[in-house]
């Protein structure tokens, strides 16, 4: 994503004093893109460049589900990321990211579901064989790659928790903390970070809940420990580090469409028909190449998930 100040955020809401003041004069001063990598340099990083969790996961099955492209390198899927909750330079995520403590995270599951309860991270998981999917991730900034995920199924978790008949979307969210997450101290969006899926698109077998990378646990800058993926939609759709998923008969409010609803809609399904107000979409460039590609509808997934759209304006429901 690339950040463009929301109008009507109140910065006292959701910042220390000292830093809302200092802060008025960076908006006042520099261009909104800069405010998060000026407000992060204070923080430091220790990292120098990206460090994977060097952790592997074992019995990791292969998907057919997944392409047989060129994969993108570890030092691109670990190094090049959008985490805005640890600053808004692609390169904030791998220095800043160790920050943030995985060990003891659990999942709430609540809303329209048959047990709301809060599960450890081990127990939400090990139902599930892991499978390794190779898809292609596109941002809405016009670049991709092509990641080796360590997953399962989001669909099968979903049947496992068994939502209400009245469900009809999920709505997933990422820790809120501004001690782990300093990105959280400046208020590019409203947070914590909200995603959600109407029932169906998340009952599409192609949509994961990731645990891992490149045959090891999640790097925490990808989103550790769980993150959903969803390859046919924007990047953003794709939330890391979640600790609550809701089911609801309500369109979620997802974060990117509240803070700013003339450049972000719900659905975000990759479309190059259908241009960023600020950019166009019909093109990408693949992180490592030169030359840039044609942009496919639905990310190249069109065969397996247009149908979930059938009847949509994807003009209005961008
Ligand atoms: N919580 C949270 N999830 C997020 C983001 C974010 O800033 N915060 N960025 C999104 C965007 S814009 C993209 S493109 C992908 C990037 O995932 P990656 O860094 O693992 O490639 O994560 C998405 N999930
Ligand atoms: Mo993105």
């Amino acid at each position: 994503m690339l950040i463009r100040r929301p109008p009507d955020i109140r910065y006292s809401e959701v910042t220390p004093k000292a830093l809302y003041l200092r802060r008025r004069e960076f908006i006042q001063t520099a261009a909104a893109a800069t405010i998060g990598a000026a407000a992060l340099a204070a923080w430091g990083g220790t990292a120098a460049h990206a460090q994977g969790s060097g952790r592997k996961l074992p019995n990791v099955r292969k998907s057919p589900f997944s392409t047989t492209e060129k994969l993108n390198s570890f030092d691109d899927v670990t190094g090049y990321n959008n985490f805005y909750e640890f600053g808004t330079e692609k390169d904030d995520p791998a220095r800043n990211a160790h920050r943030l403590a995985t060990s003891k995270w659990t999942v709430r599951v609540d809303g329209l579901v048959k047990t709301p309860k809060t599960y450890d991270l081990d127990e939400f998981i090990k139902p599930h064989a892991l499978e390794e999917r190779i898809y292609r991730l596109r941002c809405v900034e016009a670049w991709s790659m092509v990641v080796p995920w360590i997953g399962v199924p989001l669909a099968d978790v979903i049947k496992r928790l068994e939502p209400q008949p009245g469900a009809k979307f999920v709505e997933f969210t990422t820790l809120l903390d501004m001690r782990q997450m300093p990105g959280q101290r400046v208020p590019v969006i409203e947070w914590p970070y909200v995603e959600g899926l109407r029932m169906d698109e998340a009952m599409h077998p192609l949509a994961i809940l990731a645990v891992g990378l490149y045959g090891e646990v999640l790097p925490n800058q990808n989103g550790a420990p769980i993150r959903l993926v969803v390859p046919w939609k924007y990047g953003f759709k794709s939330i890391k580090s979640i600790v609550r998923i809701r089911f609801t008969d309500a369109q979620p409010r997802t974060a990117w469409a509240v803070s700013n609803p003339r450049e972000y809609g719900f659905y975000s399904n990759v479309n190059p028909t259908v241009d960023h107000p600020r950019w166009s979409q019909a093109t990408e460039r693949r992180l490592g190449e030169f030359r840039r590609r044609k942009t496919e509808m639905f990310n190249g997934y069109g065969g397996q998930v247009a149908q979930l759209y059938a009847g949509m304006d994807l003009r209005r429901n961008y």
